[in-house]
């Protein structure tokens, strides 16, 4: 799915593809994260072994993923307390050490959901549209004036 938030004023467009978490579509999962800038790794605060299975996500994107990739590490079903079996300092301090994001979140309150997005906008390379030297490169390739001239061999 594709979806627009706003940033500081400033219009971020995420497409979001959804990958299905079951061992059995393990293999497709590269197809999702080559090319991705952030990736969001979900697991389940009232089961441990979602947690450790996180854990093996994070080390497959490491090795194999895209280089600077953002990750977040999102605990859900925050809205499940007592059944908690995952507490959120040794989450926190997972995401610390690898870099991530952290947030517990809940889809069925919406709690931390939109914190995610905004938090990976903070973390992300910003648009190019801020980038000033990025946007006059490509304006540039094979036309004259701004930086590009006289590479191109155009007119
Ligand atoms: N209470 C509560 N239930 C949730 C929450 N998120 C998901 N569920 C329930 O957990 C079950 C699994 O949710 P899914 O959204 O299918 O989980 P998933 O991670 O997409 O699973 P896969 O696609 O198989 O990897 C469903 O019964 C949901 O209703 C949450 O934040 N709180
Ligand atoms: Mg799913």
């Amino acid at each position: 799915m594709s979806k627009l938030i706003l940033v500081d004023g400033q219009p971020i467009k995420y497409q979001i593809w959804d990958t299905a978490g079951q061992e059995k579509y393990h293999s497709l999962a590269p197809m999702y994260y080559r090319g991705a800038a952030a990736a969001v790794i979900v697991y389940d605060i009232t089961r441990a072994t979602t947690f450790t299975t996180l854990k093996n996500w994070v080390r497959e994107l490491q090795q194999l993923g895209p280089e600077n990739i953002v990750i977040a590490v999102c605990g859900s079903k925050a809205d499940m307390e007592e059944k908690r079996e995952v507490s959120r300092g040794e989450a926190e301090a997972y995401a610390n050490e690898i870099g991530a994001i952290f947030l517990e979140t809940s889809a069925k309150t919406n709690k931390g959901v939109q914190d995610v997005f905004m938090e990976l906008c903070r973390k992300l390379p910003k648009p190019v549209s801020e980038n000033f030297d990025n946007v006059a490169d490509l304006r540039d390739t094979g036309k004259k004036g701004g930086k590009g001239e006289g590479k191109s061999g155009c007119c």
